[in-house]
């Protein structure tokens, strides 16, 4: 069994949630913040059975877009660096996946 842990943008998180359920998967959504942007992102637990790992893989790839965005950088306007605007690309999705040694639901 693997944990997924996938972090997302707020704008694709309802698509994906319901995408998952669709499909049979349990999920955790919590609410996050990025450290260096300081915006909402939304962190997905998905706990599964590994031969599932490439199906909900698919399905993260499939509603996770990348956007470009102008930022004033938190970090930089901290470290006393100029706050011009600089250009990210968020996303789509940032997943990890990680063993689990036991689950248990009681
Ligand atoms: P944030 O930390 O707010 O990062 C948003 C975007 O800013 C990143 O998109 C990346 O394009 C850029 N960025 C982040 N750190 C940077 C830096 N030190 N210098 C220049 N640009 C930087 P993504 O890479 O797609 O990440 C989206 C979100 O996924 C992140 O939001 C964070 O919440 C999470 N994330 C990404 N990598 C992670 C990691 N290794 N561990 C934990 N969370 C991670």
């Amino acid at each position: 069994m693997k944990m997924v842990i996938a972090i997302v943008q707020k704008k694709d998180s309802n698509h994906l949630q319901s995408a998952l359920i669709e499909a049979g998967f349990r999920s955790t959504r919590l609410a996050s913040v990025g450290g260096f942007l300081s915006e909402g992102n939304v962190t997905f637990l998905i706990g599964v059975v590994d031969p599932q790992i490439p199906m909900v893989m698919e399905i993260i790839r499939e509603h996770a877009q990348s956007r470009d965005q102008f930022v004033s950088s938190p970090a930089a306007t901290d470290l006393g660096r100029s706050t011009m605007p600089v250009n990210v690309q968020v996303g789509g999705a940032t997943v990890f996946v990680l063993p689990v040694e036991q689950f248990e639901q009681f």
